[in-house]
């Protein structure tokens, strides 16, 4: 049964009042509504704290969820069936080009917290130069569209101190390494530009945490919009399905309180941050690439593959190197990481990791190659993974989506293979193509991808 022919079905509705809006989010994608809006949907106070989350680039979401007054049905999945839960922290969705809202909310003293989840490329600050007439044409008309999320946030404290509402903590969201830090470089790179006198302000009101966040979510497919009908008899155009798994690891100093998250709050997130990221994105980025080339189309279907999986087994000896958290806790880590790649109730299109890779592989994947490199060693699954990754851009099965798409398939596809991995390599991360070790074996690994079909695999 589809909901298309089931119009005669309720719209999902909010079962409590709406929480006071003191959170604003940007990025209103599945992860951010399987994670920080969960968390705070089940905070003992959730009742004191409500979420205003706007559409990052992509405009859309908030199309679906305004008419259902933000609240969706979380479908959390695993082998022993699935568990459905009502999101009701959203208590304002509102499109990515409502600026006149976006500044209203930094002028309110009572919104305390702004998480972001605006993917690894992001944080850019770019178009490069173009950032200050972007900002200028905001602030002259509201209504005017600011694409980068940096340039929003800027726009924000710009707004936010004019008004002199008071201190703000920023909370990243996204899976980069020291993401405060790297969200404080582009902010006051990007304040620099726009008023020199906004850094000084930022230095005494502006809190960067840093976050590591975890959870598998999956994009939302016709069939889970048709199970959440079938099953709660109400009409959700936008639920989100994910798994149980889920971890937050804050640091941060909050100077106005926030909602009571079951999140770990630690003082440094790196020990967490380098686990999560090298061992779950960076073995995500290998199934991605190495899998797309295999032909198969999820992380399930590639983690089946035993070639692939001894690759991703291979990728958690290297990648654990220089860890610092015990030896026992990554094993238990790992065997939990094979229980979430397999669990076959989530469909993760290896096409949607595949993107950014530009910006994915050197968070996730290069420190480990260059870490081995500095130690006369190979990360021989790391050049496996940036040999399939070489191989996806010169002949590509599934589109490539990256901001820098053009300019590396155009490198990928020169000359002959070497010269190819050695333009790419140098776009990303100048020594490594420098390496005569690392050059051997990506080149070598690429050839293999690309003579796949003709058995050379
Ligand atoms: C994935 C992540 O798409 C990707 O690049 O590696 O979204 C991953 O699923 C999450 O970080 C899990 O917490």
């Amino acid at each position: 049964m589809s909901v298309t022919s089931v119009p005669t079905l309720p719209r999902v509705a909010r079962a409590r009042e709406a929480a006071p809006v003191r959170l604003l989010h940007l990025g209103l994608g599945n992860f951010f509504r399987a994670h920080q809006a969960w968390y705070t949907d089940r905070a003992s106070d959730a009742s004191e704290w409500g979420y205003a989350a706007f559409d990052g680039r992509t405009p859309g979401r908030v199309g679906l969820l305004a008419p259902q007054s933000g609240v969706y049905t979380l479908v959390v999945r695993d082998d022993n069936g699935d568990h459905q839960e009502l999101v009701q922290s959203l208590s304002a969705v509102h499109g990515a080009l409502d600026a006149a809202a976006w500044l209203a909310y930094w002028r309110d003293p009572a919104v305390a917290i702004v998480t972001m989840t605006v993917t690894e490329a992001g944080y850019r600050a770019d178009p490069p130069g173009g950032e200050r007439e972007e900002v200028e044409a905001f602030l002259r008309d509201p209504g005017a569209p600011v694409s980068s999320p940096i340039g929003r946030v800027v726009a924000g404290l710009l707004a936010r101190r004019d008004a002199n509402a008071g201190p703000v903590v920023l909370l990243p969201c996204d899976n980069l390494p020291d993401n405060g830090r790297q969200l404080r470089n582009a902010v006051e790179a990007f304040a620099a530009e726009v008023d020199p006198t906004l850094n000084e302000w930022i230095g005494h009101h502006v809190e960067f945490g840093s976050t590591m966040v975890d959870r598998i979510t999956p994009a939302t497919t016709p069939e889970l919009i048709d199970l959440v009908a079938d099953s709660t008899r109400k009409d959700d155009r936008s639920p989100v399905a994910t798994e149980p798994f889920t971890e937050w690891v804050i640091a941060a100093h909050f100077p106005q309180g926030r909602p009571a998250w079951d999140a770990t709050f630690v003082s440094d997130v790196r020990p967490y941050e380098e686990r999560k990221l090298r061992l779950l994105n960076g073995a995500h980025s290998l199934l991605a690439y190495c899998g797309v080339m295999r032909g198969h189309a999820t992380v399930v279907q590639a983690m089946s593959d035993p070639t692939l999986r001894m690759w991703v087994e291979r990728w958690w000896d290297e990648a654990s190197t220089g860890l610092v958290i015990d030896a026992g806790s990554l094993q238990e880590y790992r065997d939990a990481l094979t229980r979430r790649f397999l669990n076959g109730r989530i469909r993760h299109e290896l096409a949607q990791i595949s993107a950014d890779g530009s910006e994915k592989l050197v968070a996730r994947m290069i420190p480990t190659i260059r870490a081995l490199a500095a130690e006369g060693g190979t990360s021989l699954a790391g050049c496996e993974a940036m040999g399939a990754w070489v191989a996806f851009l010169r002949r590509p099965p599934i589109p490539v989506k990256d901001p820098r798409a053009s300019e590396l398939r155009e490198k990928a596809s020169r000359g002959r293979v070497r010269d190819g991995v050695s333009a790419v390599l140098g776009a990303i991360d100048p020594a490594l193509a420098q390496d005569t070790d690392v050059m051997e074996h990506v080149t070598g690994a690429t050839e293999r991808y690309l003579g796949q079909e003709k058995g050379a695999l």
